[in-house]
């Protein structure tokens, strides 16, 4: 099964770690895909050189001079065929995600469906790359602001979602006239091997350069700083830990580039006494456990009313134990295994500072084994009492670990739920107007997505995706997300025989 699904995606064999429409010979050193399922090696992949980068760059910039010429419509048209060719290739595509990270199937799909989506999204945005017009306060003049394509734009991703975040950034930088040079985790190369082999079909067939879109695949000391510090690359979108994001913000900003950054998260959920308990259930479920506690968007903080707290931990504690852990690609699996073992054991010394520091595991958090369990990336989800103030608390385990936080007034739950240093996604479950409108209000939530009964986790891409804080502050996928990706210019026209400068200005010799 793993052999056909391999084979529809062009995946036979050692992959070269760098193309740009056609794979290059790479010189870099050999990487291996390891899949978490089972530890078995599912492929080999020759990373790229700092040569090898060199090309793929090179051709990003001859590529973007013939791309920003072609109309913006017809760009969506070129968009419209590469989300076809992902309907194409959903169940294999979604079936090599959960291979190679371990999301179970349904998430695997997802996914290429979110492709599919963001290709929809993008061919209509290429007919609305809109800018304004004002009025000027000069006689005879026209003024008015357009957005112009930006240039090849680097986008570095991460293991947890290994093709749909590469799309939210690249099916709008291919409308706004962008080429795209994707760097991927080194997690999860063969899903971006697999990606480039769907649509540089696309892109042969449209008789279009090489170069449009690109991969390079390698470590981050080589092939991630050739990147961020390549003056020819405008903009640099990246998603990942937020060590990661300080290190790119300030080599692209050193060199007056421009960053749109999707960094960690510590959502959390307020469960108030009006709250619809069974719906609050189902949505922590999901935003804990999903994707084994690896979203970005994962709740990790649940702030509960004191008056509600033993009735919800109960249905919490039963909920947890239907959650079956296995095998991603069977349908009656709920939770895979994390990615590999730093991240099971990241997750231990996170619940033993918990417990150091006070805090009361209710439920799970062992390491399972036996069987496939043997490769030792398989943990039970985990709910951990704590306080407020717990240091861990403040932090981002890419792990499930929930923690539970009592608290009193709305006014406490709001202080507990934004004194952390994270402020991506955030929510409320509760049937209390004035309650779901001081969270959404600017006393409320300080984080970039905050939703009324649902959870903090599966954001649809119509939205601008992204948050505040130590997030980073930039926004992805849909609403004017596009504008990060091109240029805006100011144009004034001058239609009269006059020149009166504005302000007033008397500036004349006679
Ligand atoms: C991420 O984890 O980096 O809202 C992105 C969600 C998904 C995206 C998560 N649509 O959970």
């Amino acid at each position: 099964m793993i052999e056909d699904i391999l084979r529809t995606l062009s995946l036979t064999g050692e992959q070269s770690g760098a193309g740009n429409g056609s794979w290059l010979t790479c010189t870099g050193e050999v990487m291996e895909s390891v899949s978490p399922i089972d530890g078995q090696t599912i492929g080999r992949v020759r990373s790229a050189s700092r040569e090898d980068c060199e090309s793929v760059s090179a051709a990003a910039l001859r590529a973007f001079d013939t791309w920003k010429m072609v109309p913006a419509p017809k760009r969506g048209e070129i968009v419209r065929q590469i989300g076809n060719a992902f309907r194409a290739y959903k169940k294999e595509l979604g079936a090599l995600v959960s291979l190679e990270m371990g999301k179970i199937r349904a998430e695997g799909e997802g996914e290429v469906q979110e492709m599919i989506d963001m290709a929809d999204f993008a061919v209509g945005q290429s007919r609305m790359l809109y800018g304004l017009t004002m009025h000027s306060e000069r006689p005879g003049h026209r003024m008015y602001e357009q957005w112009h394509p930006i240039g090849p734009v680097g986008v570095i991703t991460a293991f947890n979602f290994p093709v749909a975040v590469w799309s939210w950034n690249a099916m709008i930088a291919l409308a706004a006239g962008d080429t795209v040079i994707w760097k991927p985790s080194s997690k999860v190369p063969l899903c971006a091997i697999a990606t480039m082999n769907i649509v540089w079909k696309v892109l042969r067939e449209n008789g279009l350069p090489e170069g449009i879109l690109s991969l390079v695949v390698g470590k981050h000391e080589t092939v991630g700083e050739a990147l961020i510090s390549d003056p020819r690359i405008p903009l640099i979108s990246a998603t990942g830990s937020v060590r990661m994001g300080r290190h790119i913000g300030q080599t692209v900003k050193e060199r007056l580039g421009k960053t749109l950054l999707e960094l960690g998260g510590n959502n959390a959920i307020i469960v108030t006494p009006s709250a619809n308990l069974q719906l609050a259930v189902r949505a922590i479920l999901f935003g804990a456990v999903g994707t084994a506690g690896q979203r970005c968007t994962t709740t990790r903080r649940l702030i509960v009313h004191q008056s509600i707290y033993p009735a919800l931990v109960e249905a919490l504690l039963k909920a947890y134990s239907h959650v079956r852990i296995g095998d991603p690609l069977e349908e009656s699996t709920l939770m895979g295994p994390l990615i590999d073992r730093e991240a099971v054991e990241s997750m231990q010394t996170a619940l033993k500072h918990a417990q150091d520091e006070g805090g009361r595991i209710l439920y799970g958090g062992e390491i399972l084994s036996g069987g496939l369990f043997d490769t030792g990336t398989y943990v039970t989800p985990c709910i951990c009492e704590a306080g407020p103030d717990l240091s861990i608390v403040k932090e981002e385990t890419f792990a499930p670990i929930l923690y539970l936080i009592r608290y009193d007034t709305i006014e406490e739950a709001i202080q507990y739920h934004n004194a952390v240093p994270q402020g991506l996604s955030s929510a409320i479950f509760t049937n209390n107007l004035k309650e779901a409108e001081v969270f959404l209000s600017h006393r409320g939530s300080d984080c970039g997505i905050a939703n009324v009964n649902v959870g903090t986790s599966g954001a649809e891409i119509g939205g601008a995706f992204g948050g505040e804080k130590d997030t980073g502050g930039g926004r992805e996928a849909g609403s004017d997300a596009w504008k990060a990706y091109m240029r805006r210019q100011t144009c004034t026209i001058n239609w009269s025989d006059d020149l009166p400068p504005a302000q007033g200005i008397r500036f004349k010799t006679t």
